[in-house]
């Protein structure tokens, strides 16, 4: 097989057209301590953060292969400036948490770039070589560049996993699938506090013939990637 022809992966709706030879960036949404961790954002509203527990585990499956292939990844933050110039009132005043974004809890100033509390999880830290973005928004290409950064690369597929599904996953695929992306979701890499938005998300993203995109479960992706683009170490 060349390395301009799509792979088909087993997915909902239908297979889905990877494309191979760096093609196809590996998205990682919002995996990080505010979100995953008690005493975190995530918690200040209320949520059992051990319900995203699960997806770490396919996630770091996953980076795993993308690395062993040198194939772009990318990490994003929900994170706002100190003086939370880019967080709208729309956005800190809305609901009722116990603590509200750029309030200081166990982890430091909640949401704010640099605190303890917005870095990613020691488990899937981003390595040298790939993006980390900060992003005021749900979606990851408001106010941040990444469509231009991207384009640099070359890529034009997106394989999407993080938290939380319906809300800033969701968001960024939707955000791609208008910008041009061919955008995978993957089943069990990506998690809500919610199991029953979850499925909804999946279930809408894939409806009316992959209106958004397509999802599948990480073993259909990962048994598909082709061995031969693994880079020998050193190389
Ligand atoms: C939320 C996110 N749920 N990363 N952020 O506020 O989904």
């Amino acid at each position: 097989m060349s390395d301009d022809e799509p792979i088909p992966i087993a997915a909902t709706p239908f297979p889905y057209p990877f494309a191979p030879g760096g093609r196809t960036a590996l998205v990682v949404i919002d995996m990080q301590r505010d979100f995953v961790e008690p005493g975190g954002f995530g918690a200040s509203l209320g949520n059992d953060v051990s319900l995203l527990h699960t997806a770490i585990e396919p996630i770091a499956a996953l980076l795993a292969a993308w690395r062993a292939r040198g194939w772009p990844v990318v990490h994003t933050r929900e994170a706002h400036l100190p003086d939370l110039s880019d967080c709208p009132p729309a956005k800190r005043l809305r609901g009722a948490p116990s603590l509200r974004i750029g309030e200081t809890g166990t982890m430091g100033r909640l949401l704010v770039r640099g605190e303890p509390g917005t870095s990613i999880i020691p488990a899937l830290a981003p390595q040298r070589g790939e993006l980390a973005i900060d992003k005021p928004g749900k979606g990851m290409f408001w106010a941040t560049g990444l469509h231009e950064m991207l384009q640099a690369l070359g890529v034009t597929h997106l394989v999407f996993t993080g938290v939380t599904t319906e809300v800033c996953v969701q968001t960024s695929m939707r955000e791609a699938n208008d910008r041009g992306y061919d955008c995978l979701l993957v089943e069990d890499a990506t998690e809500s506090y919610f199991p029953e938005f979850k499925a909804a998300a999946l279930a809408m993203i894939a409806a009316q013939g992959a209106i958004v995109g397509w999802h599948t479960p990480s073993a259909a992706l990962l048994a598909a990637l082709p061995a031969s683009a693994v880079k020998s170490p050193g190389a």
